[in-house]
């Protein structure tokens, strides 16, 4: 049964209830109307002051409405907490058309991608690549090489020692005497990789640079298919009317020896800054593999013959990309490397 006193407080609350827009107000309301203090509650706690006739009129009307209102406050807030996760769900879908976002894209270092085209040249010419240790032994690096003990190369201020007896590879030769040991000639191979060297670092020296070796050793190998080799290399790597030529030269572990010169790319050899006006730029060292050094890995010199070729590779980088200072190769600073693009 209601009451003009209660009902008075539950007709207000029936109304804002009808009229909340979230749960956050509902429960506003729960505490205005049902909460300790709230509206309702201050009916039932003053019933006490009422007279005997009215008290459980008032009493049983306001339990009604107290049950009645949380009933639609719970059926309210079930509805309004319903429609707001799913309003927050919408929301929070990610967006199927929007544009997607390109992964960064690397480049290929300028190093790698001349050592990865004269290795592919020489691969083309039925070289197979051949890696070794950076960590060498004297024995492998200098000794089997026919470097001679007082040789400076063999200083403590020019190479890398860990031990009296292990050293960083100065260059990749030793690659190519573990070659030649594990096989029977004949034997091509190209080696590309990391070597060492105690120079301090300046514009043209760095204490780590990289190297590509060639070697070929069979019956009847001459010098003619080593000027045959580097020309079509050279025409590969330049372009088809580049030339080369042969100057002598000294190795310990080559006789003859030459340093190679390909005719300036830069200036089609009519002289320029790059080739200091002479037309030609120094690519490589090479030569006629030493008897010595066929005797060293279990190959008689009287049966087969061999040439082999050095090159560095910041070197013809440089040429090629028109950088003026070695160290920029190894600094991976961004605004360098992403001109390679
Ligand atoms: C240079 C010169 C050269 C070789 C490297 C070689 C390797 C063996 C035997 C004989 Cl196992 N020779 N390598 C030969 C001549 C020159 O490098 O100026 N490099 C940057």
């Amino acid at each position: 049964m209601s009451h003009p006193r209660v009902e008075a407080v539950a007709g207000e609350a029936r109304a804002a209830i009808e009229g909340a827009a979230s749960s956050a107000e509902l429960e506003a309301i729960r505490v205005r109307y049902l909460g300790r203090s709230g509206g309702l509650t201050q009916i039932l706690k003053s019933l006490g002051a009422l007279s005997p006739e009215e008290r459980p009129q008032v009493g049983a009307a306001a339990n009604e409405a107290k049950r009645e209102l949380e009933a639609l406050l719970d059926a309210r807030l079930l509805a309004t907490r319903a429609a707001e996760r799913r309003r927050q769900r919408e929301s929070e879908r990610p967006d199927l058309t929007l544009p997607g976002r390109r992964p960064a894209r690397g480049v290929v270092h300028p190093l790698t991608r001349v050592q990865d085209e004269i290795v592919r040249i020489f691969a083309g010419l039925g070289f197979s690549v051949a890696e070794g240790p950076e960590i060498e032994t004297d024995a492998y690096n200098f000794e089997a090489l026919n470097i001679p003990r007082d040789h400076p190369a063999r200083d403590m201020q020019d190479t890398f020692y860990l031990s009296p007896e292990t050293l960083l590879r100065t260059h990749t030769s030793p690659v190519q005497i573990r070659a030649m040991r594990a096989q029977k000639p004949p034997v091509r191979i190209i080696c590309p990789g990391t070597v060492y060297r105690r120079d301090v670092a300046d514009i043209t020296h760095s204490p780590m640079f990289h190297q590509v070796e060639g070697l070929a050793v069979d019956r009847g190998i001459t010098m003619a298919d080593l000027k045959g080799t580097l020309t079509l290399f050279a025409q590969e790597m330049y372009g088809p009317r580049s030339k080369i030529r042969f100057r002598p030269s000294f190795f310990p572990f080559t006789e003859p020896s030459a340093e190679v010169d390909v005719l300036c790319f830069l200036c089609s050899g009519t002289g320029c800054r790059a080739c200091t006006q002479s037309g030609w730029l120094e690519i490589l060292g090479s030569g006629m593999v030493h008897p010595q050094v066929l005797k060293n890995v279990g190959y008689d010199p009287e049966q087969v013959t061999g040439w082999a070729f050095g090159m560095g590779i910041e070197r013809i980088a440089m040429l090629k990309y028109g950088v003026d200072d070695i160290r920029l190769f190894f600094e991976n600073d961004l605004r360098f490397l992403r001109q390679f693009a």
